[in-house]
């Protein structure tokens, strides 16, 4: 069954789930929704009015983390991206909560918003609030991940999991704004985040990506 994604480009929680889901090879389809521009009844099916929202035929469900959970209940023949060996499962689930909550706020707050809602709205980029947030507050949540990478290639046991993904996600805004974290500081999680970017699925939704960008760019120029 087909499933669609309501959800924008540029939103972590939608790159983790598409991903998810084309990792598993999973057939789906994103609708764009811009989630601070929403259509009048979107309440209906996001109740907290956010994006990520699964629709598959009549089953609708917000959150990315339920989705995902949901993919992988729902295609036990291709769940490999959520640990089954209890302790991998519990780290797992750990890094997913720190990136989709810590990493998120510092990087929606400190880089991608001052940088490209600013633009969005015609402003000049917030440039002292990205410097204090690559130069100070980014540093610490870095150091942890890395902290909880090294010597490894993947975050939990020796394959690709949603910690993996979910720290990508919301990664990708820095790299998107410019900002990626230096190697030489961090060299197990750049690696690490290296590693989840040459993947085809990524290196897919990357260029899909940078054309939104570029199409949103051209619009904006245009005035439409
Ligand atoms: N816990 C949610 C967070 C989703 C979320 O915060 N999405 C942002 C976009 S990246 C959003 O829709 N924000 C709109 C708002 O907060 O009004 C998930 O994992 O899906």
């Amino acid at each position: 069954m087909a499933h669609t994604v309501l959800g924008n480009p540029l939103s972590p929680f939608t790159r983790k789930v598409v991903l998810f889901a084309y990792e598993m090879s999973l057939d789906i389809h994103l609708k764009e929704v811009n989630p601070y521009f929403p259509p009048d009844d979107f309440a209906m099916v996001s109740p907290l009015k956010r994006v990520p929202v699964l629709q598959s035929g009549d089953f609708t469900l917000s959150d990315s983390s339920a989705i995902c959970a949901y993919f992988n209940a729902a295609h036990p023949e291709k769940a490999t991206l959520v640990p089954k060996e209890p302790k991998h499962l519990g780290r797992a689930l750990w890094i997913e909560e720190y990136a989709d909550t810590a990493l998120f706020h510092e990087i929606s707050t400190g880089v991608f918003r001052p940088i490209f809602i600013n633009e969005m709205r015609g402003l000049p980029i917030d440039s002292k609030t990205v410097q204090a947030s690559v130069a100070e507050h980014l540093p610490p949540l870095l150091t942890y991940l890395e902290s909880q990478i090294s010597g490894k290639s993947w975050f939990c046991g020796n394959e690709l999991s949603i910690a993996d993904l979910s720290v990508y996600s919301q990664m990708a805004n820095l790299r998107h704004s410019k900002c990626l974290p230096d190697e030489n500081r961090y060299p197990y999680l750049m690696k690490n985040f290296e590693r989840v970017s040459s993947r085809p699925v990524a290196v897919k939704l990357h260029e899909a990506e940078l054309l939104y960008l570029q199409q949103t760019r051209a619009k904006l120029k245009g005035g439409t």
